[in-house]
């Protein structure tokens, strides 16, 4: 069968991948040509742990072409970005842009499967109507489905084949070879809706995540005003079997959670009241964060000091910084003039606003040094060698990402985000 895949991005590529893996003659296409020709030679623009040698292997075997132009195949997969507008109201370009693109190569018969995240009704107001275009008769002659993705990104592999999926057909028979499809590679169950349902399914999942953030962020921010320690009430709470509380933070980044809640309420800006508070909750903690900073600057009486950043991806082990609370943090710093400098191991673009430098180019002579992300490696730093460098001996984890006892003891301040115990 041959597979045709619109967008290579973080789910586009490793999607194509893995149809290629399993039987499929999978052509990609992006309108990037510079991305056209580094996967051609087998060069990765995006990082995901086992992503470059699954690449190598299925374009050596020829199962993965890749072109800026869509050809005639049996399926098409729209997987392209669904950005916010400044309104937040969502950007349906690319959906649009990528739909249009398949309409000279659709033929009587084939299954065209939106992935992207889109606010419901996407696919039966905005695709099927360019879809007309191809002059079928979409219930009898085209076959079209809504099946989300929902992988998580350093996991993507992974969660390709383990998660259960979720299928929305515009009738049943586009739900069914829909299922059959994904069947070659995924492990996990396949339930099947029609098409709107499934696009919703996919922004509460989302949707219920960002609610659940702020909800550990007000508590953080209230925790901080009356001595308690918000990561441990919340570690203990969650010992019940029905509470499920997330984990506070400097905000939520990326362009899924950060974004997805805004497609629920632009449909119903009257109703979406929590959606809309829970999402300028999250949006308020990098300012928030920001004001802890200078909290500590002036309990500390630090005059003109410099802060260390550490972590400017919008969460922990992956290189990823769309939409991440680091930058937003980066922005009221300057605003406050306050100095800083940012590192992050994982992040090798030089595009980003403000250069990243080494570790130990970062605490040196630095006063306070903010960790902004749960990377893994953080963990593995030795506190009495990071002392050496710094200033002054102060440590604020906005994560609670390292060992508070270790810091302590080479003599550091530790201070925690949502945590007015220490
Ligand atoms: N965060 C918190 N507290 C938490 C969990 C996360 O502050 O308890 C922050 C993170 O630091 C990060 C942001 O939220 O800044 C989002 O991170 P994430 O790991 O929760 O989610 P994403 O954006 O990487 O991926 C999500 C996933 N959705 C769900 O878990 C419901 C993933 O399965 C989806 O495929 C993806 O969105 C998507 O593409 O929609």
């Amino acid at each position: 069968e041959k597979l045709c895949v619109i967008g290579l991005g973080y789910i586009g590529l490793p999607t194509s991948i893995m149809f290629a893996k399993h039987g499929f003659q999978v052509h990609g296409v992006d309108v990037n040509q510079q991305v056209i020709e580094k996967l051609t030679n087998k060069e990765l623009h995006i990082e995901e742990p086992g992503l470059q040698e699954a690449l190598e292997e299925v374009v050596d075997a020829g199962k993965l072409t890749f072109a800026k132009t869509p050809v005639e195949s049996d399926v098409f997969i729209v997987a392209v970005p669904s950005p916010i507008t400044e309104e937040k109201t969502a950007n349906l370009d690319y959906v649009r842009a990528g739909t249009e693109a398949i309409v000279p190569f659709v033929k009587k018969g084939d299954l065209v499967i939106l992935e992207s995240t889109v606010p419901p009704r996407t696919v039966e107001d905005v695709m099927m109507p360019i879809l007309e275009k191809t002059g079928l008769n979409l219930n009898e002659e085209l076959y079209i489905a809504h099946s989300p993705e929902r992988v998580i990104p350093g996991k993507i592999f992974q969660e390709l084949e383990e998660n259960d999926r979720i299928v929305g057909g515009i009738n049943e028979k586009s739900s069914e070879l829909t299922k059959q499809l994904y069947k070659s590679f995924v492990k996990g169950d396949i339930h099947l809706t029609d098409a709107t349902t499934a696009e919703m399914v996919k922004v509460i999942e989302n949707t219920y995540r960002d609610v659940n953030i702020a909800f550990a962020n007000e508590l953080a921010k209230i925790s901080d005003k009356i001595g308690v320690n918000a990561w441990e009430a919340i570690k203990l709470a969650n010992y019940h079997p029905r509470v499920n509380i997330h984990q506070p933070g400097p905000g939520v980044g990326g362009h899924c959670i950060a974004v997805d809640p805004w497609f629920l309420a632009e449909l119903q800006p009257d109703l979406a009241n929590m959606i809309t508070l829970a999402r300028n909750t999250n949006d308020g903690m990098p300012a928030y964060t920001v004001e802890r900073i200078q909290q500590i600057i002036e309990e500390h009486n630090l005059v003109q000091p410099t802060v260390a950043l550490l972590g400017l991806s919008f969460k922990g082990n992956v290189d990823d910084m769309r939409e991440s609370p680091s930058l937003t943090i980066m922005e009221h710093l300057n605003r406050k003039n306050i100095d800083y400098k940012v590192f992050d191991p994982h992040i090798k673009d030089v595009r980003v606003p403000h250069q990243v430098l080494q570790l130990d180019e970062v605490i040196q002579d630095a006063d306070i040094a903010v960790i902004l992300t749960d990377h893994k490696v953080f963990q593995t730093y030795d506190p009495n060698e990071v002392k050496q460098f710094m200033k002054e001996s102060i440590i604020f984890d906005t994560k609670n990402c390292i060992d508070e006892a270790a810091w302590r003891d080479a003599g550091f301040n530790y201070i925690r985000l949502g945590d007015a115990k220490n």
